[in-house]
């Protein structure tokens, strides 16, 4: 049954989704052997090597390296374990 096309404004996402979208746009890995700002610079100057406009935040406590650059998971583990770092998977 014809009902018209739907003008329902498209609903504002909510914050959890909101999230969700930012994730996605988030590769988050887990990196082993990091201890020191030293490896948060290392780590982070890696990624720096491949891609310069990069934003990398490095969660010692957690073992985690988060950018939201574009390159696969798999190249940018590559530049961190280049560094001598242990990459388990992308988180
Ligand atoms: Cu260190």
């Amino acid at each position: 049954m014809w009902q018209g096309w739907d003008r329902s404004p498209r609903p504002v996402p909510d914050p959890e989704e909101r999230r969700s979208i930012m994730t996605t746009l988030m590769t988050t890995l887990a990196v082993s052997g990091m201890t020191c700002g030293h490896c948060v610079r290392a780590v982070t100057e890696a990624i720096h090597g491949i891609d310069a406009s990069a934003t990398v935040d490095v969660d010692l406590k957690a073992g985690t390296v988060s950018t939201d650059s574009a390159l696969p998971a798999d190249r940018l583990a590559q530049a961190i374990a280049a560094e001598g770092y242990e990459v388990k998977n992308a988180a």
